[in-house]
């Protein structure tokens, strides 16, 4: 193993070594510890039967169909797709060419906002993976895949206990012929709060050299300020900016004028100045009406000469009529989902748009009975997280009124059941609109959203009215992201904060005027790689390090969660989230060309230190592992 650490080395590798190369280089000496993967399965697949997953309500492993995986002919090329006209032409190439598509091209999302938005974000890697290849040979057409970013990052270490970046990493090589695409937050990074500027470099750098070649930037404050830095940097990897604006309010509503259409319409200029490759809207609640969308992207073609990229969310059930409107008007791409992960809060459907086009020269040039082909699969898939699913059932037209996110809903849902309001769920709906218009009326998406969710929560639960607010404001503790929100930490508003309230929620506390990101030290990337060399006792990856300074906590969980129970994203899912029924029999290759057969054979009663004996054969020999009941 000394061997194997020497010339793996990154100094090895580029050669900048010399004699004192052993003696300063102390994680040679680190080998691999003996690993027992199967023992540290068994551990998970008992403690998983015994209790269920944690956050998930126990019970009993469903029946699932098998998985309807299309069958492609592996041994031809992938055909060539968007990928390679970025390749060939490089960023301002690659914008040029989607101007010049008469068709309207599409971006797939079922890989990333669809299940972000429909299933809690809990879409696991081994599911991406298995499709990723069919939809790259069976969709070469699209414009991209969006399939990284938002909340994918922070939930995968968190909830499914996988690396996203070996989620990036795998999808980019199964899908090599259309563009990546990903959501970052500009300097909220995929967090939820302003991070250092070496940061947000560091990991544009990072992603882009992984596979991401179109960065949806956007900032929740719509504040162009603090999407400059990100842009530039996209920029300097030489991949695709697509600076987005956030769409809020309604511009056909003459009696609210703080987004109209001329706001926007600054906004694009501002954006095409400040260096997008491709101009975005981002309809993150599914507000943008269809005449609104012919209104605003008419008169964004006459004015500025990048490409736009229009997203939605279909919550109203508007979707596909507000596409057809900008589609007329000439939008250049359209975010779609297929068809059994699409409609609600997720984009609307991609045969839907494909059969509504149909007679309309601009009809997207897709294959759509292969689109339905590998609906199959995800209809299966959608099956597997059914846990996770909102409740919403129908178009829900109220998004025009409390104008919360797709993504957001059924989060604050479950929050406010979490601390005992969901027969009050309606008040909190009103209160959601009602405190963005007492801070101003803000644009709402992750993470100002967050804010004006945890302010809801804070007065439907104290039973606090926007009058009370105002006259014993001064005695109440507001909550931190209120507070931080008041300072600028996220960024400045449009038109500013309400000055009065401001005043009653910082009671004295500063509030700054700057990009948050300039007041806040860098990381010391060289010190970090140190001290987590020695918490993590193993190679340090560059990834490791823009993780850990993300996400210092949950990324440290999940170290330990992979020293107690190995690589579970290896599990089939819906082993992974209920373990596994008596009797039954699962494979699982843990590495290529390397199978384990798992039986769970019988469960002992708890015994008086609440712990059961789960017995299990592996590869046919006996094998127990003990686990506590936590019931
Ligand atoms: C995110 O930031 O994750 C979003 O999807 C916002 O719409
Ligand atoms: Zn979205």
């Amino acid at each position: 193993p000394f061997l194997e650490n020497v010339i793996q080395h990154e100094k090895f590798l580029s050669a900048q070594y010399n004699t004192t190369f052993i003696d300063e280089t102390p994680e040679l000496f680190v080998f691999p510890k003996r690993k027992d993967r199967g023992t540290k399965m068994l551990a998970y697949i008992g403690h998983t039967t015994v209790n269920g997953m944690e956050g998930m309500d126990k019970k009993e492993k469903p029946d699932f169909s098998t998985l309807k995986v299309p069958e492609t002919d592996i041994l031809t090329e992938v055909p060539d797709g968007s990928k390679q006209i970025l390749n060939e032409r490089g960023p301002e190439g690659l914008a040029k060419w989607l101007k010049e598509q008469k068709e309207v091209m599409l971006t797939d999302t079922t890989f990333r906002d669809a299940h972000q938005s429909l299933l809690a974000t809990r879409v696991r890697t081994k599911d991406l993976d298995r499709i990723a290849e069919p939809t790259s040979r069976l969709l070469p057409n699209l414009f991209s895949v969006e399939m990284w970013g938002g909340a994918t990052f922070d939930v995968a270490y968190r909830f499914l206990k996988e690396d996203p970046w070996e989620r990036l990493i795998k999808l980019r090589e199964k899908m090599p012929n259309v563009l990546l695409q990903m959501l970052l937050r500009s300097s909220n990074a995929v967090g939820y709060k302003n991070y250092p500027d070496n940061l947000i470099k560091e990991f544009v750098e990072k992603s882009a050299s992984a596979g991401i070649d179109v960065f949806r930037i956007f900032d929740s404050l719509n504040w162009i300020e603090g999407m400059k830095l990100t842009i530039d940097s996209v920029r300097e990897n030489n991949k695709i900016a697509e600076a987005s604006m956030c769409y809020t309010g309604d511009i056909l509503d003459t009696g609210r004028s703080k987004y109209d259409l001329s706001y926007y319409i600054n906004m694009a200029k501002e954006l095409e100045q400040s260096g997008a490759h491709i101009l975005g809207i981002k309809d993150m609640a599914g507000l943008l009406k269809p005449e609104a969308a012919y209104q605003l992207i008419s008169t964004l073609k006459e004015t500025i000469d990048l490409p736009v990229h229009l997203h939605t969310h279909d919550t109203s059930g508007n979707g596909i009529h507000m596409y057809a409107r900008a589609i007329d008007a000439g939008v250049d791409a359209v975010d779609v989902a297929a068809s059994p992960m699409a409609g609600l809060t997720s984009q609307p459907s991609a045969q839907t748009l494909f059969h509504a086009l149909e007679g309309v020269e601009r009809q997207p040039k897709i294959n759509v009975d292969a689109y339905e082909e590998l609906s199959h699969y995800w209809e299966g898939i959608r099956d597997y997280y059914k846990d996770f699913e909102s409740g919403m059932k129908a178009p829900h037209t109220e998004i025009y009124l409390h104008e919360m996110p797709g993504g957001q809903y059924s989060n604050l849902k479950q929050q406010a059941k979490a601390v005992g309001l969901e027969d009050r769920w309606n008040e909190v709906k009103l209160m959601f609109r009602q405190v963005n218009d007492m801070f101003g009326d803000i644009v709402k998406v992750t993470p100002s959203s967050k804010v004006i969710g945890d302010m809801t929560l804070f007065m439907v639960q104290n039973n606090l009215t926007e009058n009370d607010v105002y006259e014993r404001g001064e005695s109440i503790d507001f909550p931190d992201s209120v507070i931080e929100f008041a300072q600028g930490y996220i960024g400045q508003p449009y038109q500013g904060f309400p000055k009065e309230l401001q005043r009653i929620i910082l009671k004295g506390k500063e509030a700054i005027k700057v990009r948050p990101g300039e007041l806040l030290d860098p990381i010391d990337f060289t010190q970090s790689k140190e001290s987590l060399f020695k918490s993590l006792d193993r190679q340090v990856t560059s990834f490791d390090l823009i993780s850990h300074a993300l996400y210092p906590k949950v990324f440290m969980d999940h170290h330990r969660f992979y020293e107690t129970y190995g690589d579970m994203s290896v599990l089939d899912t819906p082993t992974f989230f209920y373990g596994m029924k008596l009797g039954e029999e699962i494979k699982v290759e843990i590495e290529q060309g390397k199978t384990l057969i798992v039986k769970l054979v019988s469960i002992s009663e708890a015994r008086a230190d609440a712990t059961r004996v789960v017995y299990f054969e592996l590869n046919g020999q006996a094998r127990e592992v003990v686990v506590k009941d936590m019931s």
